[in-house]
């Protein structure tokens, strides 16, 4: 992640651009310590390769979008926002939010209480809010803030500075929420897509997740698919696949490799409200500029930074992520 930079090599989870999460931020509220901001991004409104819009479709109705949230440091999620949409018959969509706590939380599936429904599932420039008592939800179409020089890393790390977002769309959840809701103290957030197994039994398969930008660079080879559908707890056993790939783009040394891979793993963002946002020692803001944290990583210091910075589109207010492009 973010989910875009795989997508030049390994594409969408099951080839589904609507299945697809690219950005996960979480900052205290502006002007309010006592809230939070969290952001799920979703669905890119362009691919890479081939380089083409996607389809319109904001989100995928058999889908369930999960922010998820571990309260107490075992990497297992005590809390889950859950997010469903359906699709009218002229084309509009309209998305549940649920929370579910415990137990429940820790379980694939979409039951929870219900937070917020028939929230609009925006596209146009207008990010209409919908208030669900203490909690604020927005749900549509925005301008992708996310800023990375994608053309420059598929050419060997040839940076121009050319932020190829600078024009590009994406699908976010946002949420306002009190600190309290989050649980007593430091958080790790994550996000996963579940969709029906298909299977006789009903149930559930995660085919996307993730919380760290730039993680499935890791992923070109065949751990993909066993780490997309994996929990953060069990992120122990992909070191040696981080190792690798750390030994073959920064030419690190075998201990050091998997050294640095430790510190990759397992894929949380860790996030104390009460504390001010930067990536990556705390949560993500939409201008932290996580390319210039991670391309030193990745290549051992030889490469320092992308030439591309944030955006100047984002919003001083609710929800944050600027209005989405006319063109796609
Ligand atoms: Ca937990
Ligand atoms: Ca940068």
């Amino acid at each position: 992640m973010s989910h875009h930079y795989s997508g030049p090599h390994v594409g969408f989870p099951r080839g589904d651009a609507r299945l697809d999460l690219t950005d996960l931020f979480a900052f205290p509220k502006p002007g309010d310590p006592g809230r939070s901001i969290l952001i799920m991004n979703a669905h890119p409104s362009s691919g890479v390769n081939p380089p083409q819009p996607t389809t319109t479709e904001p989100y995928a109705p058999e889908a369930v979008y999960e922010l998820r949230i571990d309260t107490n440091g075992d990497a297992v999620a005590d809390i889950g926002y859950r997010l469903r949409v359906s699709t009218s018959p002229g084309g509009a969509q309209t998305a549940t939010l649920r929370r579910s706590e415990g137990a429940q939380a820790a379980q694939m599936g979409d039951e929870g209480r219900v937070i917020a429904e028939r929230i609009p599932v925006s596209t146009g420039r207008e990010a209409r809010a919908t208030e669900a008592g203490d909690h604020r939800v927005f749900v549509g179409r925005r301008s992708d803030p996310f800023f990375f020089d994608v053309l420059g890393a598929l050419h060997d790390l040839q940076f121009t500075g050319a932020d190829y977002f600078a024009d590009k769309n994406v699908h976010s959840l946002v949420l306002d929420l009190p600190n309290a809701a989050l649980g007593a103290g430091p958080v790790g957030l994550w996000m996963r897509v579940l969709v029906p197994s298909g299977g006789a039994g009903g149930g559930w398969v995660q085919v996307e997740r993730g919380a760290r930008p730039t993680q499935t660079v890791f992923l070109a080879g065949d751990a993909r698919d066993a780490y997309l559908a994996a929990e953060p707890k069990d992120d122990a056993r992909f070191v040696d696949v981080f190792a690798h790939e750390l030994a073959h783009a920064g030419g690190y040394a075998p201990e050091d490799a998997k050294r640095v891979a430790r510190t990759l793993l397992p894929d949380i963002l860790k996030y104390d409200p009460t504390r001010p946002a930067s990536y990556p020692t705390n949560g993500r803001l939409l201008t932290d500029d996580v390319i210039d944290v991670f391309l030193p990583i990745l290549t051992n210091g030889k490469v320092k930074g992308d030439k591309v910075g944030p955006h100047r589109d984002l919003l001083a207010a609710f929800p944050y992520v600027g209005p989405p492009h006319e063109a796609r």
